[in-house]
């Protein structure tokens, strides 16, 4: 009897020996056995939330800082599907998390009972792998697996749905050495012969450009990119997830490239004669018409996930593997070579319309969002080590394009999904992850009240992180669409908001609201000198848009920069 333990035990036990230091959940009926063993095991920091769905991207912020897996709890029913969101989201953007949700007892299963749902029926399309555990003998190896699962390969989401009654029943756990997934082998060296054809290509290009995605940053690739870019002088554009991968104060980093990218990133698409994608997936964000994008080029696709290849963009060169292994491989044989004449050419039609397009100054007291992001970048790169999660929007795409992004794993936002609702809890995950930098949490008004009662989170954990909420009095994202696209019909899209600085300081949080372009400074200096929680407000001229832009289904060089449209 002495040495066997609850499956709640084995749950918790399960945990530490895969490194969980922290678990972001909120208790009910089904998942009470597992809430009634965690006191036992005070390793395990229990994270109170407010909502589910913020418990799911607090482990998503958790993870994208930390590099390990988050984790989030939750009952089963209402609990579970509140975390649905979360998964999705973790799935779109390859997010290694552990989803645990209780479940009703195994004997009530398919009964309608109290609370049930087919949580792993719901999250099937949308996890890397679930399980439902009605037996507390599977819980040891299932935890394994799962972890396993969750960070090897292409990471991503994985859920475990556990019977109340598995939690409950007692037995001797048999912890597992190793797991045994003949199925499952994640490709980690790229094959060498398309890796020489690869070489052969880039000594050929006359104009080759580098994508760098977001698998850049999981595989830990950022020197090896480096090396690349720097031996050969091929230009490095860097998608939204790709951010941080390659610092943008270097002389070959371009920005971003799609929907809201520069003239000169999208044009240099459309003229290159090889583009070599590492770890990103050609979202449609990035490719716009997929039928016209990089028509002349030779396209190098290299991926962990061999079902990415092909699947959006046509490919010559497919290499599966891991991004550090696979460029490591590739500098051993790579020669030397310059490309001045197509950096330079780039960097002409960079001069030529960088300048038109963005914004003109409106004759207006109010101030611009951009004035905000440009002080924004200064004061944070001067201050030192930041973390900053951005929610879904205009100020999304802002601050992606006008923050100078130097470091890696600093820029955390929500890009597959697009969740709205994402940077609050995300920045409580960061800011638990990296308990000495400053974190922001940079919102537009409608997705910060999307998970506002998160603040109460923020002070029960007293955890100091920093909140700008970029307020235009709209949904300003679907506002600029209504704009350009539907006979500036606004409908549903001006805000009533609440007063912020009041909401923040009726959770004990004091706040600044700003309301003229001289106060940013001091707003953003007055967030660092207090030693805790601060809410900014920034109340920024209402109607401006995010330029440029490329029309929903529309080939990638027409953008339609500040005022007409234009073919670039
Ligand atoms: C959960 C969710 N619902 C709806 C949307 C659609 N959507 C995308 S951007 C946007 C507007 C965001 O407005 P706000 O948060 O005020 O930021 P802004 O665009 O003004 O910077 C909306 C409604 C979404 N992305 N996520």
């Amino acid at each position: 009897m002495s040495d066997t333990r609850t499956g709640a035990q084995i749950m918790c036990e399960a945990l530490i020996r895969e490194g969980v230091e922290v678990l972001f959940g909120y208790p009910g009926g089904a998942i009470m056995p597992f809430y009634h063993a965690l006191p036992e095991y005070p390793q395990l920091r229990h994270v109170l939330v407010r909502h589910e769905q913020a418990a799911g991207h607090m482990a998503e912020g958790y993870a994208r800082a930390s590099g390990k897996v988050g984790v989030c709890v939750a009952t089963s029913g209402p609990g579970a599907t509140n975390l649905v969101t979360a998964i999705a989201d973790a799935m779109m953007d390859s997010v290694p998390i552990v989803a645990i949700t209780g479940q009703v007892a195994a004997q009530f299963i398919g009964k309608d009972a109290f609370q049930e749902t087919d949580v792993t029926g719901i999250t099937q399309p949308i996890t890397k792998h679930n399980y439902l555990v009605t037996d507390v003998a599977d819980l040891a190896y299932v935890f394994k697996e799962a972890f396993h699962i969750a960070r090897t390969g292409r990471p991503g989401p994985v859920l475990i749905d556990v019977a109340k009654n598995a939690q409950q029943a007692r037995t001797v756990p048999q912890w597992p050495d190793r797991v045994n997934l003949p199925g499952y082998k994640p490709t980690y060296e790229g094959n060498r012969r398309q890796i020489r054809e690869a070489i052969r290509l880039i000594g050929a290009a006359q104009k080759p450009l580098i994508l760098a995605g977001r698998g850049v940053l999981e595989a830990g690739a950022m020197a090896e990119l480096r090396e690349l870019a720097e031996r050969t002088g091929i230009p490095v554009i860097t998608t939204l997830h790709g951010i941080g991968c390659f610092p943008e104060n270097h002389p070959l980093a371009l920005g971003m490239p799609g929907m809201h990218g520069w003239v000169h990133n999208n044009r240099a698409i459309q003229e290159c004669d090889l583009l070599i994608n590492i770890g990103s997936r050609f979202d449609d964000r990035v490719t716009g018409k997929t039928s016209t994008f990089a028509p002349h080029a030779k396209i190098i696709h290299i991926d962990i996930d061999p079902s990415e290849i092909g699947k959006n963009i046509r490919v010559d060169v497919p290499i599966v593997g891991d991004a550090q292994n696979v460029l490591r491989a590739m500098l051993e044989e790579l020669p030397p070579r310059e490309c001045r004449a197509w950096v330079e050419h780039i960097y002409r039609i960079r001069e030529q319309h960088m300048p038109r397009q963005q914004y003109t100054r409106p004759d207006t007291d109010m101030f611009m969002p951009h004035d905000f992001f440009t002080v924004f970048s200064r004061i944070i790169n001067e201050r030192g080590p930041y973390r900053v999660c951005t929610d879904v929007g205009q100020h999304q795409m802002w601050a992606a394009q006008l923050i100078e992004w130097r470091h890696p794993y600093t820029h955390i936002t929500s890009g597959g999904l697009g969740t709205m609702g994402f940077a609050l809890p995300a920045a409580i995950g960061v800011q638990i992850a990296c308990p000495d930098e400053t974190v922001w949490a940079v919102a537009g008004d409608g997705g910060f009240q999307m998970n506002i009662q998160e603040l109460a989170t923020i002070r029960q954990e007293r955890l100091p992180v920093k909140i700008a909420i970029i307020n235009n009095g709209y949904l300003g994202m679907v506002r600029q669409w209504q704009e350009l696209f539907h006979e500036r019909r606004y409908s549903a899209t001006p805000l009533w908001n609440p007063d912020f600085v009041k909401v923040a300081e009726a959770y004990g949080i004091p706040g600044i609201c700003v309301t003229h372009q001289s106060q940013v400074e001091d707003a953003i200096n007055a967030a660092y000198a207090t030693d805790g929680p601060i809410l900014l407000e920034f109340q920024v001229e209402r109607e401006v848009n995010v330029y440029p832009m490329v029309a929903p289904g529309a080939s990638i060089h027409e953008m339609i920069t500040e005022s007409p449209m234009e073919v670039v």
